[in-house]
């Protein structure tokens, strides 16, 4: 299952890293795609929409 969400606290690739790492802990086959100007990210994985949404917050970021 595919979901996106808004990370309005992305701003470079140091983000993008430690909120793909943080996902794949969760699920060690998540396939995560980080777009840093749209400020989104895109999660293929079994875990639940609001799994994702915990795992991001954990690292400090903000999902809208
Ligand atoms: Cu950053």
């Amino acid at each position: 299952m595919s979901t996106t969400l808004k990370v309005p606290s992305i701003k470079c690739e140091g983000c993008a890293d430690t909120i793909t790492k943080e996902i794949k802990v969760h699920d060690k086959n998540a396939d995560v795609k980080v777009d840093i100007t749209e400020k989104t990210v895109e999660v293929d994985s079994a875990l639940s929409e609001a799994s994702i949404r915990q795992a991001i917050t954990a690292t400090g970021h903000d999902v809208a």
